[in-house]
């Protein structure tokens, strides 16, 4: 097999252990959304294998990329990859999906699962949330980063449906993430045409991209949910948009590779059905019929991480230790305790335990230059 083959294979392996996790915590737990985790599924493959910087061991890492799933419904999209990346969640704990007391709540809850970053449900607040992130986020790097000494440098990421935009709180957040150019801030829409209720032609005829355009965001059309290499580098184009919020629309089909299910509203919040979701494994050529089937090639043997696209399958990767070597691998660099402490003694600050929970502020306001702007109001 080429080595294009052997990638192809295995980015399709990771992205369908994907869909199948989300297919059957649905079907076992009989609630649930599995539609859109599945049409999301090549999406957030590459978002996590290619861009998010994040560090499973250590999720309160504070320079970290944030990543909000405003359409917290979606969340089984968000515990699978949470899961195959090597954070403290467990398959049994994807077993116990929408369970009472369980870890993986039917909508994303933060502080109740590591590695979420909020809680979301409430179609609209997940953008309101990533736009004040990505506020406090360029705070931070205008008060602490000095030129060649940047301490501050994260990227957040919101991903939005269709009832999202339709929310009015993601019109004001969005208007004002846009004024202040916040350039750090990357949302994706899943423009699949479907809600609730059926057709978005039933009561959306916005044209989303026009309207960011206008909040002075800069717009990008995905036109195939599953082409990896469009979406790699329209988030690799998207970084590099520094001086303005970007929005990536992608159209996607939901439930994407259900002979019966695809494109329906019935996807969107109910399970497939034993049937359907037999008949989906089958269309994709999965593997096994067993639930929860995680293939060996799907992680890595040693951190419990996902291959990055490219990587040659190394298959029998062995056992999976359950991401214990990740977990040592603490990263709580000292560089940065360092680096911050460096920077809050320069900004005047009394007393700094060398992370931003604990410092303090300034002890009187002291002008100092702004090296980013990113905000134009920024007297820091
Ligand atoms: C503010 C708010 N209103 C209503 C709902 C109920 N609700 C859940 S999902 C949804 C719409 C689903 O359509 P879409 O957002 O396009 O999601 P998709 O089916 O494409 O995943 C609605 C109205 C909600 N979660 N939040
Ligand atoms: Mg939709």
């Amino acid at each position: 097999m080429t080595d294009t083959a052997v990638r192809v294979e295995l980015d399709q392996l990771c992205i369908n252990t994907v869909r199948t996790l989300a297919m059957d915590a649905v079907q076992q737990a009989d609630s649930g959304h599995p539609g859109t985790a599945m049409a999301l599924a090549p999406l957030a493959y590459i978002l996590w294998q290619r861009h998010l910087k994040y560090n499973p061991a250590n999720p309160e890492w504070p320079d970290r990329d944030r990543f909000v799933l405003s359409a917290g419904h979606a969340c089984m999209l968000l515990y699978s990859v949470l899961y195959l990346t090597g954070y403290d969640l467990t398959l049994d704990e994807i077993k116990q999906f929408r369970q009472w007391g369980s870890r993986t709540p039917g909508h994303s809850e933060h502080g109740v699962t590591p590695g979420v970053e909020a809680t979301t449900g409430p179609l609209g607040q997940g953008i309101g949330n990533a736009v004040g992130m990505a506020i406090a986020e360029a705070q931070l790097a205008a008060l602490f980063n000095r030129r060649g000494h940047s301490i501050i440098g994260h990227h957040t990421y919101f991903l939005a449906s269709d009832g999202d935009l339709m929310e009015g709180v993601s019109h004001e957040a969005c208007s004002l993430a846009g004024h202040l150019k916040l350039g750090k801030l990357i949302g994706f829409y899943d423009d699949n045409r479907i809600t609730i209720d059926g057709s978005t032609d039933l009561a959306f005829s916005d044209n989303s991209a026009r309207r960011f355009e206008s909040y002075g965001w800069h717009v990008q059309r995905i036109a195939d949910g599953n082409d990896l290499k469009a979406i790699d580098s329209a988030i690799a184009h998207a970084k590099r948009v520094a001086e303005r919020p970007s929005l990536i629309i992608v159209r996607t089909h939901i439930a994407w590779g259900s002979p019966h299910k695809q494109d329906t509203a019935e996807a969107h919040g109910a399970p497939l059905g034993a049937d359907e979701v037999k008949a989906t494994k089958q269309n994709l050529g999965w593997p096994s019929l067993e639930p929860f089937y995680v293939p060996d090639e799907t992680k890595r043997s040693s951190n419990g991480e996902l291959p990055k696209p490219g990587a040659r399958s190394s298959r029998p990767t062995g056992r999976s230790n359950g991401g214990r070597t990740a977990r040592r691998m603490r990263i709580s660099p000292p560089s940065w305790i360092v680096a911050s402490q460096a920077a809050c003694r320069r900004a005047g600050m009394r007393r700094c335990r060398s992370s931003a929970r604990t410092t303090r502020r300034p002890r009187e306001p002291r002008p100092a230059r702004c090296s980013t702007r990113s905000l134009p109001n920024c007297r820091s």
